[in-house]
């Protein structure tokens, strides 16, 4: 898939780009036929809810362990627009599946922005990072989708007080104080990303972004694929390789039907 100027200058001012149904029913098929196997894992890649140790939070690095996922890290519908959207070859620098369970089980996240750790901690120098968001499932007004503001990658760093959850687990990664969020939300508005499983958007990594805790009775996985510029590898050796992989090789493209072909 190749962007035209027309999405880059749209990516560029409002920080991310919507595709829905970019992966078809049989695609989303395999990868969710996967995600019991992933939230089962007892390793420390795997997140519970600090509340509820049945509830997965987040499972960081299904590529590195599951074939769908790997393939899906490969897809040319993913790295061709990154890549263009980057102007670089990418690696991935981490993924995190989202599994967001319903009926409460699938906790709030407080707004905000991803690069902060992987700045702060891993050492990424410039935020040159896309997190392509892949709808597991789909993602409804009522199953508690991601919110974005759309434009605030072009505040910057907007708080660098890291979270004390940042290191270790991955989450509550930093808070935005209201007067920020107020102020932002007051210039640009709030948009919900809305759309079938297969969905994909692609979100600059300083966008301010978050979302309620899931009450309806479904599940709303989204699989965040987080491809860095290779020009901007990361410096820090402090987290784990789920969390900060090392390798920057670039990926090549694999073949699109990849995940097609495991249906
Ligand atoms: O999927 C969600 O509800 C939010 C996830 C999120 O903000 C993140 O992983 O940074």
């Amino acid at each position: 898939m190749k962007l035209d100027d027309a999405q880059i200058a749209e990516f560029d001012d409002r920080g991310y780009l919507f595709f829905p149904g970019l992966l078809d029913g049989d695609e989303v098929a395999v990868l969710q036929a996967e995600v019991p196997d992933i939230l089962s894992r007892q390793g420390p890649e795997v997140v519970r809810e600090k509340d509820d140790q049945t509830a997965v939070r987040l499972a960081f690095g299904s590529h590195v362990y599951s074939d769908p996922f790997r393939c899906l890290s490969t897809l040319p519908r993913l790295i061709d627009p990154v890549r263009q959207l980057l102007r670089d070859d990418v690696y991935l620098h981490q993924s995190r599946l989202n599994p967001k369970p319903g009926f409460g089980q699938g906790g709030a996240w407080d707004w905000h922005q991803d690069y902060p750790p992987w700045h702060l901690i891993d050492g990424m120098p410039e935020p040159a990072c896309v997190m392509a968001s892949i709808f597991i499932d789909d993602c409804t007004a009522v199953t508690s989708p991601l919110l974005v503001v759309p434009g605030s990658q072009h505040h910057g760093l907007l708080d660098s007080k890291l979270h004390d959850d940042a290191k270790g687990r991955g989450y509550a990664l930093h808070n935005i104080d209201s007067a920020t969020l107020e102020r932002l939300a007051e210039e640009s508005g709030i948009a919900p990303l809305i759309g079938p499983a297969g969905s994909v958007a692609f979100v600059h990594c300083n966008v301010l972004h978050g979302s309620a805790n899931n009450i309806s009775p479904w599940r709303r996985a989204i699989i965040y694929m987080n491809y860095n510029a290779v020009g901007n590898a990361c410096t820090g050796t402090e987290r784990p390789w789920y969390q900060n992989n090392r390798d920057f090789t670039p990926l090549q493209p694999l073949d699109d039907g990849c995940l097609r072909d495991l249906a």
